[in-house]
């Protein structure tokens, strides 16, 4: 069985090219959801595909066209969600975003029961990386282009990881606080470890994916408050994420079924 697949990280294609990738587009219905015929799915999984970006169009664009094809050879019963956040008050608060994304689609569907949490920028290389939950919290993005195809370090979650509904609610969610570059996936990590959950992979011969080319520099947007809300993070988890979604700063602007996801727009304002 061949399972490499093409990775194309271009935002222009020839159009031959384009016709065949633009085929499985074609049973997908309103909102990026798509379920194999005769509800013949590889999985008893519903899996609600999270990605959250901002400013990234292009990485979108490229995104899409590549995974509707990859999970649908995967068998898979899902849908994408893209929650965007728009409004340039606040930096990117990519658990915030997360925390969002589960809660409506599980307005959407409330049968949900596995998400992925998905960069936008992290394309899989291989569709023998499965996208479905395990019995432990999963990170699905082990080896990339740009860390050599090596795990940088052992309790790295952040990239593509999945967790089932279930323990994304045990775990109270992102933490809603991290907002710029890095950090909330560590303060995830701890979570887990918190309540005795392991980190679990695949293998890295095929949990291998190609990173898009950014045109920002991360360093103008990293976060320099996440070395003080990681090391004091664990003492907030069960009050910092779902459960206080609410009282965050966003609002939802639009929720939107489009032809190959459903758009969720997100404008946070600045914590005074
Ligand atoms: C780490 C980041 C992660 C990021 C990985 C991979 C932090 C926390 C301060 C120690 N963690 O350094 O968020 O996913 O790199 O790029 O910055």
């Amino acid at each position: 069985m061949k399972v490499a697949v093409l990775v194309t990280t271009s935002s222009k294609m020839d159009p031959e090219t384009l016709h065949k990738t633009l085929n499985p587009y074609r049973n997908v219905r309103a909102g990026g959801k798509w379920s194999p015929a005769g509800n013949r799915s590889s999985s008893s999984e519903k899996v609600a595909i999270l990605v959250t970006y901002k400013d990234r169009e292009e990485h979108l664009k490229i995104f899409l066209r590549h995974m509707h094809p990859f999970l649908q050879r995967q068998g898979l019963d899902y849908a994408i969600y893209v929650i965007e956040q728009h409004g340039e008050e606040q930096k990117f608060c990519k658990g915030l975003l997360y925390n969002v994304g589960f809660t409506e689609a599980l307005k959407d569907d409330p049968t949900y029961n596995c998400f992925i949490f998905h960069d936008v920028d992290l394309i899989p290389e291989d569709v023998r990386n499965l996208y479905t939950c395990r019995k432990s919290p999963f990170h699905l993005s082990v080896a990339i282009d740009k860390f050599e195809y090596k795990l940088p370090y052992v309790t790295l979650f952040g990239g593509v990881s999945a967790l089932t509904k279930a323990h994304y609610e045990l775990l109270n969610g992102y933490s809603n606080l991290y907002c710029g570059w890095g950090g909330e996936d560590d303060d995830m990590t701890r979570r887990m470890f918190k309540h005795k959950l392991r980190l679990s992979r695949p293998d890295k011969d095929f949990a291998r994916y190609k990173m898009l080319a950014h045109s920002r520099n991360r360093t103008t947007d990293d976060n320099p408050a996440r070395y003080y809300l990681l090391s004091t993070g664990v003492s907030r988890a069960d009050t910092d994420g779902l459960t206080d979604l609410q009282a965050a700063n966003y609002s939802v602007t639009s929720v939107t079924h489009k032809e190959l996801y459903t758009h969720i727009l997100v404008n946070i304002t600045k914590r005074r």
